[in-house]
């Protein structure tokens, strides 16, 4: 049986707050904006908020650069707006988690402009610092996430040092107990101001070779994750902050697989809570059925009563799901109801990044000069000078762009959706006279009432939750139909999708066909009650029916 902990049965809206609401248009969303929608939030029905960086930092990578852990981003507001916001959340009875990233800093934090000052300095060790080889070249040939090589050279001192983002994003050495130490004791500083949890940024690379070795495969940077010693951290860093506490944390575990998932998350390993694999939206470009049942499966049997797992499909870092994913045309809402019905009904915590509960779509821009994402720009500009063809590459490299999800948030069909009075920091999705808050919200079958009634069943019944999940085998090959089962005592509740754009017949099996069946939800019926399972499934349709 599965352990009961309050988190397990929450369900998380991530805030990307840059691009949620702006409340003194200067462009930008900020964390007063957050606070004037906090109702949309709350009525939801969520019950935890996860809230982007807004830790002091140049912004070279949206805040995922800190310069100074104790402090708010000017852009974002004031500490003491920040801490209404912990209030205002606290008085809705929901939650709030930091976005915490500790692998690394901004190149501007003190420590490390300290580190570079000399060889001789106190901090030089609190970074990683490697000769360059022979030649002068970079010690090994691994690659950063974000540039051609995870190494920078310092001119000042002579040496090179590691980043496994961008040359501003330079890694913390975690080997260095002090350190450790100090970035526990500025994880106790926020907790002690009564936050609920961390979302810990970039967890799998923590831990670092002793030695550089070249990598047969540069191009494949898993190399940058899970090295010895990473667990020992996150234990100590459990027993140092979390464990005092009684708060939620997700690691974000990039190339991860169950075995080592259960690592970070095992119940009595003293690590974390939940995570989050990239097996979907680092591995996955395009939806593949057969490989996200195959996905499924796997964790479900790696992790289910020993850990947990998180169910999403985007977030700030992926296109958004209804584009990449589902249909964000013809069947956009339909399309968008049923991601929904999916990632909420099968085992693990649901996320719900900004705009999702309204179906927002990703975009395409036709200007390098109006994307921001760095990833991006720096892949852009790579290309280019290569010699590769600069329409073409922006072709190739809109679709999974990081901007896909970082357009705002459209609230209304006024100028700039609403989002903020002033010129928008990233443009607006034009489709907003079409998709927007106001409209969803107004609205009886829209996703946003989708979402509610989902989330409402959560809150409701425990099986959604704790039920064991169970394929039907009937299904198990099938491209297009998921077909599957929870199970709680004797609560038995059967979900059904079509993902695709034609109907799919259904052939119940004989031990079904004469089962008593209650319709729960459905994205495309209002009917609830008895009735018999559905002969065929229209494109995009779900529908969950509890068994009797
Ligand atoms: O987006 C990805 C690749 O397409 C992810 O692999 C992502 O870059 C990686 O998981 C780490 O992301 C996190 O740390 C980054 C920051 O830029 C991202 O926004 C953050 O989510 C560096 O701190």
């Amino acid at each position: 049986a599965v352990r009961q902990r309050w988190w397990k049965e929450s369900v998380v809206y991530q805030v990307y707050w840059r691009s949620f609401f702006d409340s003194d248009g200067d462009g930008i969303g900020d964390l007063e904006g957050v606070i004037r929608k906090l109702d949309h939030i709350q009525e939801l029905g969520v019950d935890i908020i996860w809230l982007n960086p807004v830790y002091e930092s140049p912004d070279l990578d949206n805040g995922y650069d800190i310069s100074d852990y104790e402090a708010v981003m000017a852009k974002a507001g004031t500490m003491e707006i920040w801490e209404r916001l912990l209030s205002e959340v606290h008085r809705r009875g929901m939650k709030l988690m930091m976005d915490l990233v500790v692998n690394h800093t901004s190149d501007r934090h003190p420590w490390f402009k300290e580190a570079r000052s000399s060889r001789g300095s106190p901090k030089r060790d609190w970074y990683i610092w490697r000769e360059a080889k022979e030649d002068g070249s970079p010690p090994n040939n691994w690659r950063s996430y974000f540039s051609p090589s995870a190494w920078e050279w310092d001119a000042e001192t002579g040496q090179y040092y590691f980043h496994s983002f961008a040359s501003a994003q330079p890694d913390l050495n975690w080997r260095n107990p002090e350190v450790r130490q100090e970035i526990y004791r500025m994880m106790r500083y926020w907790l002690d101001k009564g936050i609920d949890g961390f979302r810990m940024d970039a967890i799998a690379l923590l831990a670092k070779p002793e030695v550089f070795l070249d990598a047969d495969r540069p191009e494949d940077i898993r190399y940058l994750t899970n090295h010895p010693g990473l667990h020992e951290y996150l234990r100590e860093m459990n027993a140092e902050t979390f464990a005092r506490y009684d708060v939620v944390t997700v690691g974000e575990a990039a190339f991860v697989s169950p075995e080592e998932g259960l690592l970070y998350v095992g119940e009595d390993r003293g690590e974390m809570n939940m995570l989050f694999h990239f097996e979907i939206c680092d591995e996955m470009p395009s939806w593949d059925m057969l490989r996200f049942k195959d996905i499924q499966r796997r964790w479900y049997e790696g992790l289910w009563g020993r850990g947990s797992n998180s169910q999403f499909l985007n977030n700030h870092d992926h296109t958004r799901q209804v584009s990449r994913y589902g249909n964000d045309g013809a069947y956009r809402i339909a399309s968008a109801k049923l991601l929904a019905t999916m990632l909420h009904t099968l085992p693990g915590i649901p996320y719900i990044y900004q705009g999702e509960e309204i179906g927002m779509t990703g975009v395409r821009f036709d200007s390098i000069d109006d994307y921001d994402d760095i990833a991006m720009k720096n892949r852009y500009a790579e290309a280019v000078a290569r010699g590769c063809d600069p329409v073409r590459t922006l072709t190739r490299l809109q679709p999974l762009s990081r901007d896909n999800s970082r357009t705002p948030m459209q609230w209304d069909d006024s100028p700039n959706a609403g989002f903020t009075s002033g010129r928008p920091w990233i443009r607006v999705n034009p489709n907003y006279i079409e998709i927007n808050a106001a409209k969803d919200r107004a609205a009886s079958d829209s996703v946003y009432r989708y979402y509610q009634e989902l989330i409402r069943l959560r809150k409701n019944n425990p099986v959604m939750v704790y039920g064991d999940f169970a394929e039907l085998p009937e299904w198990k090959g099938d491209e297009y139909l998921y077909v599957y089962t929870r199970t709680l005592g004797d609560v038995v509740w059967l979900v059904m999708l079509n993902h695709s754009d034609d109907p799919s017949a259904l052939e119940w099996p004989a031990r079904l066909l004469g089962a008593k069946a209650r319709l729960l939800l459905s994205n495309y019926t209002s009917n609830r009650g008895e009735e018999p399972l559905p002969a065929d499934l229209r494109p995009h349709e779900a529908r969950i029916y509890e068994l009797s």
